[in-house]
Formats: structure tokens, sequence, C-alpha cells
């Protein structure tokens, strides 16, 4: 076991609302997360399990589905050619110079300049990334882990452009999709794709292995709009430092990097983060989240109302970047 300085363990104070009492709905949620008091115990078990179906399903071997039930994570190199890669940078480019998707809600830049950050729903912006969300070698993999049909419930493309990118604090994806999107269980996994070679100085993303296996509760109700601040900088929902520096300590950090059309799929629990892109080099990793079609979007379990569409799809469905999400015509 790794020795933590134990002041830096210590939970921030901004975290902590000494005002209110846990949320309401605290008792029927499985995962009570956001709460207004320090809980009781840091995490508690997973409920689900991780992989549901069986390496003679394929396409993932069993060594590679062990992999993803002991870790949250496997990280395929090379898992597009070459040439499928041009195509995707050079569409990533053309939604980049897109007029048309800059300053839109789901165009999200840096908190202090005009970067893009990140670009939402990139799989009904771009025809390419809509063959990507959908190629079989993705699909397969997703039902195999989950054991059923799934559904794009997200896609975004995070880029990273050298100097200026900025980091992603530590996070389980799930702990905000139930809090603000009403995601009942974790049924979901990620695909992410990098599109630039990922190394170590250009900010790679970071997961704790093992960390899925826990939930880890939350303090800090969620603001109203919360989403409008968390995609640049995201401050609630994030684990406290003591659960960081005890899961870390026992379970370590991995970045897996490698050359551009790499495939790294991660459970929708595993803790993640990564640090600002300090080298030369860009770093731009597309992200496909899929959920079992079962699992669908309830109510939010700690928000007031759900965020906008272009964050949690349904599965009936469409989307159409020239609505607003208020339902006026943009
Ligand atoms: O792209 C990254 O480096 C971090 C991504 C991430 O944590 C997220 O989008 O939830």
């Amino acid at each position: 076991m790794r020795q933590v300085d134990a002041d830096r363990c210590q939970a921030p104070e901004a975290y902590l609302d000494q005002s209110g009492s846990d949320r309401g709905s605290a008792a029927e949620d499985a995962y009570p997360t956001r709460l207004s008091q320090p809980p009781q115990h840091l995490w508690q078990t997973r409920q689900e399990p991780i992989v549901h179906s069986h390496a003679d399903e394929g396409p993932l071997g069993a060594e590679q589905l062990k992999r993803f039930e002991r870790d949250g994570f496997i990280f395929e190199p090379e898992f597009l050619a070459e040439e499928e890669v041009e195509v995707l940078k050079a569409e990533l480019a053309a939604l980049l110079d897109n007029e048309e998707w800059q300053g839109r809600d789901f165009t999200i830049t840096e908190p202090k300049s005009r970067e893009i950050r990140s670009i939402f729903a990139v799989h009904f912006l771009s025809e390419r990334f809509r063959q990507l969300a959908e190629d079989p070698r993705l699909i397969g993999r997703a039902r195999q882990i989950l054991g059923g049909g799934v559904y794009v419930h997200q896609s975004r493309i995070n880029y990273k452009p050298g100097f200026e990118g900025k980091g992603f604090n530590w996070h389980s994806d799930f702990e905000t999709w139930h809090a603000e999107d009403g995601m009942p269980e974790m049924r979901a996994v990620s695909a992410s794709i990098i599109l630039t070679d990922n190394h170590h100085f250009n900010g790679p993303l970071m997961l704790i292995p093992g960390s899925h296996k826990v939930f880890v509760h939350c303090l800090g109700e969620t603001p109203e709009d919360n989403h409008k601040s968390s995609l640049q900088s995201q401050k609630v929902g994030v684990p406290s430092r003591k659960a960081l520096c005890e899961l870390v300590a026992e379970r370590g950090i991995e970045a897996p990097t490698g050359t551009a059309g790499g495939l790294l799929m991660f459970d929708c629990n595993t803790l993640h983060g990564s640090n600002a892109n300090m080298s030369p080099d860009p770093r731009s990793n597309a992200f496909f989240v899929y959920n079992r079609v079962d699992n669908a979007m309830q109510a939010p379990y700690a928000a007031s109302r759900p965020r906008p569409e272009f964050l949690a799809h349904r599965d009936d469905g469409g989307w159409d970047a020239l609505e607003r999400t208020d339902g006026v015509s943009h």
C-alpha cells in the first residue's frame, strides 16, 4: 500500500454545505449522492454485475473480459486502421471549423478562453461519427459487456489542443448520469477512440483500476443548470480527497497510451480524469456511451430537472441540432 499525505486527503471545505440535510429521495435511491452532509461511509458496493455475458459470444475474448471485470477498462491498441483514423481526423477538423456549431450549447469552450473543449452529440452532427457509433465492432463489444440491446446515450469529442487543453477532474460518469440525467443502474459502457496519439504528456485519460466496483458518494447538492459550468470544470460530483486517496493507495492509477486508432472501453462507474495538455501535441478522443435499452432515464436522482438532450439521448431517438433545447427553432 502506498503512503499518502494525510493532510492532502481531507475534503476541501468548499464541497460541504453545512446548512441542509440529505436529500429526501435518498431512502429509495440505490446510489445516494450529491449529499449535503458527509456520509457515514465513503462508498458502497456496486449492485449490478460488471460483465453480463461470456467470451464465446464474442467479440471480446475471455482474457479481455476478465480484465474488464477486474479493472473496469480494457485498451485495444491499433483498433482502427490508419486510413479510418485519417478520415475521422478530417471529420473532426470539419466539425471544429463549422461556424454553425460554434457558440451552441452542445459546443463547450474552455473556462477562460474560446478554445473548444468538447463537442457533444457528434453522432448526430456528423454522418461519419454516426457510422462509427453504429460500427458493429463497437456495438458488439458493448452488447457483450452489457448483455443486451444498447443505444447511444451520449457522444462527444474532447479536444485538447497543444499547450491549451485543460484537464478533467476525477469523477465517475455514472455518478453524474444518475444524479443529473436519471440513469437508474450501472448498465452502461463508454467506448473511447483515440483520434490523436495519446502519450504521457498530452493529457491522456487516467483511470483508477477497480474503482468501478464501488460507488463513491459525493458531497454537495447539484446547483441549478450545473452542466453549464461542470462541463468546463467539474466541482460537484467529484469524489472526496479522502476517498480518492484511499482508492489510489490501494489500486493505483493507469493511463493507457498509444497511437491514434486505439480503443479504450471503460465501465460507466470507473473513476477517471485527466491532466492539462502541456505538450505541443494535440490530444483528441471521441467517446460513445452505450446504455442498455432497459436502463432508460428516469427523473434525475439528485437534480431539480433533467439536463438537455444533447447530454442524454433517448433510445427512440432523433435529436436535431437546429432545435434549441427549449423547442424553439434556432
Ligand atoms: O477527455 C478527457 O481527458 C476526460 C474525459 C472525461 O472524463 C469525460 O468527458 O467525462
